[in-house]
This record gives C-alpha cells, sequence and structure tokens, in this order.
C-alpha cells in the first residue's frame, strides 16, 4: 500500500513535471548471457526501475537495433560492452566493480563489468543516478567496493522471533519452519543488493537446537533461500552451534581436536556444499554468553575455528569467528577484571594461529554497541589474522527503533578513528578493507535492523541505516550526510532544494547525538533495564554480573580503566592513543567515564563539571527531542498522510520518552552528588 515504507528506497516513482522527460529516451535495453541468474536479475531489475522512473514500457534485446540504448554486460564474454570501454577502464574495475559510460555519439549508456555482480550493482548505481534526479548525459563512472565482505547477520530464530529485533516477527522462520512467502525474501535481497551487500548470515548467532538442525534436516529449505540470494549475487551463511556434535550428532564431544568430531563436521560440510555448491561457510560465537565452546575441552578459540575452517577449505568456505568473549559472570567486587579487555585478551595473542580462511568479527566497540564507546583495540592488532569489524543496525542501545537515532555518523567516526597502528594515517577503515595488513579477508559485518513490519525496519526513518550500512561498506568515503540525501530522496522523492529535505535531513543528522545527549553520559554506557534494553535504569546492571558498570557513588562516577590506577586497559591501544585516554587533560570529553573515575565537580574541557554537564545535557536532550516532533510536524501534507501518522506517532513516543530519561538521570545523579542544578530547573 503506498505509504507503508514496504518499497522503501526502491520507489522507482515517476518524478513529477520535468523530472522524467531526460530519461525518457531510454526505453531499450540490451542485454545478452541472460542465462546467467545474476544477469538475469540485473536486467529485470533495470527494466523494473525504468518502467517506474520513466513510466514507459522498456523492451530487452541481446544485440543493438536501435539508439539510444542501455547496454549491460561483463567484459570479454560479452562483446555487447566490449567495445565501448578502453582497456584502462576495463582493467581497472575489479571483481564486483563496474564502469558506466555515456556513448558521446549514440546517447547509449553502457555498463561493463568483470562480473554477473558488477554489472547487478552498476545497474543499481544508473538507477541510483536517475532517482535522485542525476544527469545521465556524460556518465563517466569507475567503482570498486573498498571491502570485499559487505555482510548483514540476521539475528532470527526458527520459532519466528528476532533476537534484538524491532520490527515485528522474522521474514524468514514461523513455527520453526522455514517460511513459505519467498517473494519477501526476495524483496529483502533486492534492497540488501541495492546497496551493495554481498553475504548473509540467516538464522541468530545463539543457535538452538531446532536451529542447530538448519545444516542437516532444514537443508532443502535453506537451499531455496540460498537460491533467492543468489540470484541477487549475496553469498549464504549459516550461523552454527558449535556443539553441534553432541547437539544433533550424537557425539559426547565437541573437543575441536577429536578426530570424530572434525569427521563429522567434514561430512556434514560435505552435505552442505552438496545441496549449496557456492555456500559463503559459518558464522559462530562460541563460549560467549553461555554458548559452547572449545573452552570446555581445554582448548582455545584456533582450535575451534581452525577445526571448522578445515572442514570447508575443500569448498572454499570461511569461518568467522566472533570475538564477543568476555566473562558474564563478573563480581562487581573484582574491580580488577574489565569487560572492556577481554576481547583482546582473549584473541590477541593467537594472532597466526588461524587458518587463512578464518575472518575474526570483532564488534565496533569494546563492549556492546552502545551508544558511544572508543573503538575496539583489537581492530588492527593482530596483522597476521583476517578480520572484519561487526556493526549493529538493529538499535538495540539506541532507541530500539522507536526512537530515531541514524547510526551512520558513528560508524564514520569509528571507520576515522586512527589507530596509528603503523604510524599517523592507520585508520580502522584502512584495516577493515584490507589494505593495511593485505590479509586475504576482510570487511564489514552487521546485526540486521528488519522484520515482517510492512516497511521493514519498524520506525521508518531506521529505513536509513540499513540503506547506510550497506552503502558505506561499499564506500566508507561516502559521508553521512550524502548517504541521508540519497535516502531521502530515493524514499520520499525530495530534490536537495526542497525544504522538506533539509528538514529530513537535519532530524536525521541530529538524531544521534540527540539520542546521546539523554541517555548515558560521557561515555558511560548502559544505564538501561536489564534484559530488554530499552528506557532508562540507571542501576539496571550496576549490581549484576554482566560487567558494565559506571561506579556511582556520592563522591564521583565512571570506570577507571587507566593504565596507571585502573584495569589496564588503556594499554591494549598504541601508546599514542594509550597516553590521549590515560590522561585527565587529553581524554576526550565524549569517553572520558568511559576511562576514568571523576568527581562530579571534576571540569571538562568545555568548562562545565561532569554533574553540569549531566543536567544540561539532559534537559537540552529531552527538549530537542521535542524539536524533531516539532520538525516531522511541518512535513505534514508533504509526505504520504500514512507514512507522516506513522513517524509523528513514533516521534511523539520519542519525546515523551526523552523525558522520562532526564528526570531519571537527573533525579540519581541529585540524589548522589547533592548538587544542585546550577540553573534551578525542576529535578524531581
Ligand atoms: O548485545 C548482546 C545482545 C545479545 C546478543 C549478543 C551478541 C545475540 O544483548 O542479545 O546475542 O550481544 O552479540 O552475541
Amino acid at each position: 500500500q503506498p505509504g507503508d515504507g514496504y518499497l522503501a528506497w526502491l520507489q522507482y516513482r515517476n518524478p513529477a513535471a520535468g523530472g522524467a522527460g531526460r530519461y525518457q529516451e531510454y526505453q531499450r535495453i540490451v542485454a545478452a548471457g541472460l542465462d546467467n541468474t545474476v544477469l538475469r536479475t540485473a536486467a529485470d531489475e533495470l527494466v523494473q526501475g525504468l518502467k517506474g522512473i520513466t513510466g514507459l514500457e522498456i523492451s530487452v534485446s541481446e544485440t543493438i537495433a536501435a539508439s539510444p540504448s542501455i547496454i549491460i554486460g561483463t567484459f570479454g564474454a560479452d562483446s555487447v560492452v566490449d567495445g565501448f570501454f578502453s582497456t584502462e577502464v576495463s582493467n581497472a574495475v575489479q571483481a564486483e566493480g563496474y564502469a558506466i559510460q555515456t556513448d558521446n555519439k549514440t546517447g547509449s549508456i553502457v555498463i561493463g563489468a568483470l562480473t554477473p555482480a558488477g554489472v547487478l550493482y552498476g545497474v543499481f548505481h544508473l538507477l541510483r543516478i536517475m532517482g535522485t534526479g542525476g544527469s545521465v548525459r556524460q556518465l563517466n563512472i569507475l567503482e570498486n567496493p573498498a571491502n570485499q565482505l559487505r555482510m548483514i547477520n540476521q539475528w532470527d530464530n526458527m520459532d519466528g522471533s528476532v533476537e534484538r529485533g524491532y520490527a515485528g516477527q522474522s521474514v524468514f522462520y514461523e513455527n520453526n519452519m522455514i517460511t513459505g512467502q519467498l517473494e519477501r525474501i526476495q524483496d529483502y535481497a533486492r534492497l540488501l543488493a541495492s546497496t551493495g551487500i554481498n553475504a548473509i548470515t540467516i538464522n541468530n548467532v545463539n543457535v538452538h537446537q531446532t536451529e542447530s538442525r538448519l545444516l542437516t534436516d532444514f537443508l532443502p529449505d535453506v537451499a531455496r533461500l540460498a537460491a533467492i540470494f543468489r540470484s541477487y549475487a549475496i553469498r549464504l551463511f549459516l550461523s552454527i552451534n558449535y556443539a553441534s556434535t553432541m547437539e544433533i550428532g550424537g557425539l559426547e564431544t565437541a573437543d575441536p581436536l577429536d578426530p570424530d568430531v572434525r569427521e563429522w563436521w567434514r561430512m556434514t560440510a560435505a552435505a552442505v556444499y552438496e545441496a549449496i555448491p557456492d555456500f559463503g561457510g559459518f558464522l559462530v560465537k562460541a563460549d560467549s554468553e553461555n554458548r559452547p565452546g572449545p573452552f570446555t575441552y581445554g582448548r582455545d578459540h584456533a582450535d575451534g575455528a581452525n577445526m571448522l575452517a578445515e572442514a570447508l577449505q575443500p569448498y572454499g568456505g570461511i569461518v568467522i569467528w566472533r570475538c564477543f568473549v568476555y566473562n558474564c559472570k563478573q563480581d562487581w567486587r573484582d574491580r580488577s577484571t574489565d569487560r572492556a579487555r577481554a576481547a583482546y585478551d582473549h584473541f590477541q595473542p593467537l594472532d597466526g594461529r588461524f587458518m587463512d580462511n578464518v575472518i575474526l568479527q570483532i564488534k565496533n566497540g569494546p563492549i556492546d554497541f552502545q551508544v558511544r564507546e572508543p573503538v575496539s583495540p583489537l581492530l588492527g592488532a593482530m596483522p597476521k589474522t583476517n578480520q572484519v569489524i561487526e556493526f549493529q543496525i538493529a538499535q538495540e542501545y539506541t532507541g530500539q527503533q522507536r526512537h530515531v537515532c541514524y547510526l551512520v555518523p558513528q560508524w564514520k567516526e569509528i571507520l576515522d578513528f586512527d589507530t596509528q597502528l603503523q604510524g599517523k594515517g592507520t585508520t580502522v577503515r584502512r584495516i577493515v578493507d584490507g589494505s593495511v595488513h593485505g590479509n586475504p579477508y576482510s570487511g564489514f559485518a552487521a546485526v540486521s535492523n528488519i522484520g515482517n513490519d510492512s516497511n521493514w525496519t519498524g520506525h521508518l526513518l531506521a529505513q536509513a541505516n540499513l540503506y547506510g550500512y550497506g552503502r558505506l561498506a561499499w564506500n566508507p568515503g561516502l559521508s553521512a550526510d550524502a548517504i541521508a540525501g540519497e535516502w531521502i530522496t530515493l524514499t520520499f522523492g525530495f530534490a536537495s532544494a526542497h525544504e522538506p529535505f533539509q528538514l529530513l535531513l537535519r532530524i536525521l543528522m541530529e538524531s544521534w547525538e540527540i539520542y546521546e545527549s539523554y541517555t548515558a553520559p560521557l561515555g558511560v554506557g548502559f544505564m538501561v533495564n536489564p534484559d530488554h534494553h530499552y528506557g532508562p535504569n540507571v542501576d539496571g546492571y550496576e549490581y549484576s554480573m554482566w560487567g558494565t558498570y559506571h561506579f556511582a557513588d556520592c563522591h564521583g562516577m565512571g570506570v577507571d580503566r587507566t593504565t596507571a590506577t585502573g584495569t589496564g586497559y588503556t594499554s591494549q591501544y598504541v601508546q599514542a592513543n594509550m597516553e590521549q585516554y590515560e590522561s585527565l587533560d587529553s581524554c576526550p570529553d565524549d569517553l572520558l567515564l568511559f576511562f576514568h573515575h571523576v568527581p562530579y565537580t571534576h571540569v571538562l574541557h568545555s568548562g562545565k563539571t561532569v554533574i553540569q554537564h549531566i543536567y544540561d545535557t539532559h534537559f537540552e536532550g529531552a527538549e530537542r527531542a521535542y524539536g524533531l516532533l516539532s520538525d516531522w510536524k511541518l512535513m505534514k501534507g508533504q509526505v504520504d498522510d500514512r507514512a507522516y501518522r506513522h513517524v509523528e506517532e513514533r516521534l511523539t513516543e520519542q519525546a515523551g520518552h526523552s523525558k522520562e530519561w532526564r528526570d531519571r538521570i537527573n533525579t540519581y545523579f541529585l540524589r548522589k552528588s547533592g548538587i544542585p542544578d546550577q540553573h534551578g530547573r525542576t529535578i524531581y
């Protein structure tokens, strides 16, 4: 239905007068090799997109009959595109890249690539240009993805629930079966491919009994899903249960060095590849949050990962092993155990021990997808090991898709962080794209934010995060506002000069800062209700064993992670960064309480005391959340009414909830510190 958000950024609407005219001469597509399923998809997408944008019928032929046409194909195999590109251009195009040029003589647009996947990405690029009203007169584009792996992780369970899902139930499963609604899966594959995603794991990293059998009993259904994703050049992976040999294999152990265990995995991998020849591999959460792993047998992560890697190696499969490993049964009295240290402490010493087809997947920060954290010091710290960064598109700690929180600016900051591991300029972006260490595998992974809600993401504006993730994985050099702008125009049709465009852009671009300002202050994290993690609860995790503390007492707050007097976490960074965080003089304000325990009267670089900062940001934050709502109200009549009311309703909830956050945090710290607000505002 119009306005329900289902088509997301693939609206392909016929732009109002003036807009469409410029593309109307393109009614013919020339494509050969259509027995290839990805090329077929590329041609179909182009037909569908052009039809929407021009409002005309589009024809497809194998040879060039009339000009101008849109000509698509792979180099070499396909003579239709070959004549158009110089060798210089075709040589510069890599595996999934593409070139797009307008032929001066005929006006034809030619998309050439090395692989069908590249053609598909090129087609989506052209449609993006047209969908945002760009000129196609003199195209001369050459793009290669910066990151090789551009992956989505579903946290879907076979009972239909989604772990940390905020947009309804799973689109993949219901009643412990794989869905029969393959159309929706295909629509999801389109959305992902249009942003450049090339890999997906289709089940939660917490793999329980039923899901363990995706590898075995459910394989025929998994193969059906793989076929859909394959047609969009997306490789399918499964999350596996480390203890599958015991859970479903009838063995009594999961010891990675046990010959029977190894044999079971080899046989299982063989069966999987029999059913799905281009199967991607396994994603593994082991020895993490009570999930099984090699520790039980006195083995380490390299033993565990390599056992699986060996089973997948003959088929070119890979093991993606998560580094989210920490002691979740901590005692709050024990001030030396620090959850932030855990991933580095566990994995860094294993550098060089992992097989070539193992990739470590590392969360962007050392704790857990908080609104503000430093960058994980493990990123880049294992030169001999493949690594990918893990983001969370699902807004577990950033408003759960009830609050608007556009995350691309956060991801950009993380990618731009200079680890200085090999001198200045060793940014996370360059580590993750593989250029620093030159390892065979590298890239991005992220937890999806979709479910079966009609608009996919619960909050319509949360679609921008899914879109933005894919775009950033393809090209981390894009700016957060450029990505937001694309999404706004593609989704709502506003050109950038229009007032509604600017309004929406502002809403998105300010949303992270606003969310941060009324929630946990100065990088301290959490302060959420336990379990579901929604809403304020300052002491929600303070007396639990998960190891996420703020240590607030009547004198001060924050976690001392310095090497001089604290947990020593700072020593996991290179000297220059360590020194910056170690010293109160140079530690950035927004991470102060992550690294230091300070009195409430400590003066920030901003000139405010910590306590006054807390009051000020929380009053301002709640006010700005109301501002988002009043901004949106100006959109009435500019967007479809249904979409208007939906967003209005979410922003109303956010505004109310931001007040609750403000009041709970302010009251808590007023009572703890006994220090009044300088401006005498109401604190309950
Ligand atoms: O943030 C935590 C979530 C868990 C999740 C875990 C993980 C899948 O609260 O729900 O489990 O991270 O990343 O493994």
